[in-house]
């Protein structure tokens, strides 16, 4: 899912590791370190009869039941109660040496359609955390890539909807509408939904609202029968509007609790089509318009939710495609800027190849 985009953070991280090890100011710090006490502990029977340690110092010969515990190795002394002085060596950067070496992951970012204004996000905290701080000289590596990770942990963390819960709770048939580009697998996720809300005990009942393109009412019908659920299909060039309809009439008289209706693939140039998705959305009073896009979209994928964003309102997403696309980009592009619900992300072609969107859980997998 991540796998190019992986593969070149790490690369990038190291490099900047290996340039801040090189090139960075070192900066030693004195501390003052309190020296503690000696503690003076009375010894046990079980004590008295064990050899003495070799590092253990005597202070008394007399009494010998006492004896001192060795503290921490100091480095230096200042008279036995008094201050020790250490040094500890760190690394720091400038911000000029930052821009210089953050270049090579700006670089990975765009090459994996990162949008400009999730960089600059990504940029910003990475500077918070490592310009003129102190660095350890061993965890530069780790620093970048906590903050990495921190970074793109709130990226992904995008409003959250819970849908078995909406339906649940809902009056029924709790209504979805399915829009989108052509070909983003917007018939297939009402599918696959479909198949998600019969496993958790929901009876779901589908529209097919695609009565543009010729095959979509037969591909819909055949998806229902695989899954198991009863499809609402007029012909071919009818109204989409009123096969929707229809179908929450059904789902009244028949108490079924979702309907989900599929639509017609459309880019806003399709005026047309432009215009009756507005005629559904107005007549059909959904609760939920689900936005499909597909992860190979790249950094296009804001314009696209913005179109129909405008026109008809988008409550939430499902990213598909997601296991032919290894770069990521689109979707830390369209939680940064869209910050609009995911419900699901497809991650194959099969009904059962759609996950509920986890920001933790994508979170993990970018840095696994
Ligand atoms: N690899 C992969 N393929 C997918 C995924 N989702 C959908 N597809 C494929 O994308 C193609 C189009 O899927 P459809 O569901 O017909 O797309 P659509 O948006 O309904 O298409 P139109 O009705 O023509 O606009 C099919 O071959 C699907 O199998 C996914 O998550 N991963
Ligand atoms: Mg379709």
């Amino acid at each position: 899912m991540f796998g190019f985009l992986k593969k070149k953070i790490k690369s990038a991280v190291s490099s900047i590791t290996k340039k801040v090890e090189e090139e960075a100011e070192v900066v030693e710090t004195p501390v003052k370190v309190e020296k503690k006490k000696p503690v003076i502990k009375e010894k046990s029977k079980a004590e008295k009869k064990v050899s003495k340690p070799k590092e253990e110092k005597k202070v008394e010969q007399k009494p010998k039941e006492k004896i001192i515990v060795k503290e921490e190795p100091v480095k230096e002394k200042k008279g036995f109660f008094g201050k020790i002085k250490e040094r500890v060596t760190t690394k720091k950067i400038s911000e000029k040496q930052f821009d210089e070496f953050f270049f090579e992951l700006e670089v990975a970012l765009l090459e994996n359609n990162v949008a400009l204004e999730v960089i600059d996000k990504i940029k910003e905290d990475l500077k918070v955390d490592l310009v003129d701080v102190p660095l350890q000289r061993k965890d530069v590596s780790k620093q970048i890539m906590d903050t990495l990770k921190k970074s793109v942990s709130e990226i992904l963390d995008v409003p959250k909807i819970s849908l078995l819960s909406e339906v649940k709770k809902a009056e029924k048939p709790y209504k979805i509408l399915f829009l989108g580009f052509n070909g983003v697998g917007k018939s297939l996720s009402v599918a696959r939904v479909a198949q998600y809300f019969k496993k958790n005990g929901l009876k779901p009942i589908l529209a097919a609202g695609d009565t543009f393109r010729a095959a979509a009412v037969a591909q819909l019908e055949e998806y229902g029968k695989q899954v198991g659920v009863p499809v609402v299909k007029h012909q071919q060039g009818s109204d989409a509007c009123a096969v929707i309809f229809d179908t929450i009439s059904s789902a009244k008289a028949k108490s079924m609790d979702v309907v989900l209706a599929d639509s017609a693939g459309r880019i806003h140039s399709n005026n047309d089509l432009m215009q009756e998705l507005q005629k559904i959305v107005k007549k059909n009073k959904f609760d939920l318009k689900v936005l499909v896009i597909e992860a190979t979209v790249g950094s296009d994928v804001v314009d696209q939710v913005k179109e129909f964003d405008k026109i008809v309102g988008v409550d939430a997403l499902i990213i598909t495609k997601n296991d032919v696309y290894e770069k990521g980009g689109s979707l830390l592009s369209a939680c940064f800027l869209l910050e609009k619900p995911i419900l699901f992300l497809g991650v194959g072609q099969g009904f059962d190849d759609l996950k509920e969107y986890d920001s933790v859980e994508v979170a993990g997998k970018m840095f696994e």
